[in-house]
């Protein structure tokens, strides 16, 4: 299981519902102790100094309602890297973010070797960690099944999610979401129209992932969740907000993902559903 150091910088409501997840995650698990490489003799050697601990090898920043950042989280859990999560929320318009990310996006990692120094975009944080560390389980090397895996990602970040952003980002309350319509100053109705519109848009594209990317198979990757099984599942939570009656096949779909990712997922779904709970319970008060 990934070494997880959560640093918190922002103060907000998804904090506070997201809390006992983020308690757990912020928790290292307790290392198994490792076999000694050789045998203890009579006289103890001289003690080795207690070595300094180790800064975790990536550095993730993330915003813990959304699931553009779970899908990275769950992956880097689901991977075992070592990696530490800086909570975003309020930061990333700052000057300081900006200077090292323009887009002002989450996730964003930084690693050593990338040419900028960080990288944004879920899908291709993924691809690249995959890539990086040879993770062919998540991320088949085989070039037509890695074929496969990017398709569902474009078809998902380009066709997908629009259409649930612009469904439920108005009930989460973001302020932004994607479509013409959501940064116009239409009048409501209009808006609401097309929040209704998206909301019907969404079953043709979900269908395509069961029969076409999935095609009778437990995941898109086959037997194992693939990066592009997380990006799907992690993008379904967000239409609990807006009551969406998902297809059963999907409801199973997501419940075997994290079955088979056990904690991985459910830590940082817990964040998102949390935070669900959280502007759902606001919304009837
Ligand atoms: N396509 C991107 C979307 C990233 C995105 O929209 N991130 C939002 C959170 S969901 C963000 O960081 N917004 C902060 C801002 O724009 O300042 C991905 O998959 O990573």
């Amino acid at each position: 299981m990934a070494k997880t150091a959560t640093k918190t910088a922002g103060k907000s409501a998804a904090k506070a519902a997201a809390k006992p997840a983020a308690k757990a995650a912020a928790k290292p698990k307790a290392k198994t102790a490792a076999k000694p490489a050789v045998k203890a003799t009579a006289k103890a050697a001289p003690r080795a100094k207690a070595k300094p601990a180790k800064k975790p090898a990536l550095k993730l920043s993330m915003l813990k309602p959304s699931v553009n950042n779970m899908t990275v989280r769950v992956f880097a859990r689901a991977a075992g890297f070592d990696h530490a999560e800086t909570d975003a929320w309020g930061h990333t318009r700052s000057p300081e973010f900006m200077a090292r990310n323009p887009a002002h996006l989450t996730p964003m990692i930084e690693d050593k070797g990338l040419p900028r120094g960080v990288l944004w975009e879920s899908c291709a944080i993924m691809q690249y960690l995959a890539n990086k560390h040879g993770l062919e389980k998540f991320y088949p090397k085989a070039p037509a099944k890695r074929a496969m895996v990017d398709s569902a990602m474009f078809y998902l970040i380009g066709t997908l999610y629009p259409y649930v952003a612009r469904a439920t980002y108005p009930a989460l309350g973001f302020p932004h979401y994607a479509g013409e319509v959501g940064h116009s100053d239409a009048h409501p109705d209009k808006k609401s129209e097309a929040q209704m519109a998206a909301m019907a848009a969404i079953a043709e594209p979900l269908e395509v992932f069961h029969s076409f990317f999935r095609d009778g198979k437990p995941f898109i990757g086959g037997k194992n969740p693939s990066i592009a099984d997380i990006r799907l599942a992690a993008t379904l939570e967000f239409l609990a907000v807006i009551d969406y009656a998902l297809p059963e096949w999907a409801k199973d779909y997501v419940a075997a993902i994290e079955k088979k990712l056990g904690k991985a997922y459910s830590e940082p779904a817990g964040d998102v559903r949390g935070y669900i709970a959280h502007v759902k319970s606001q919304a009837k008060a």
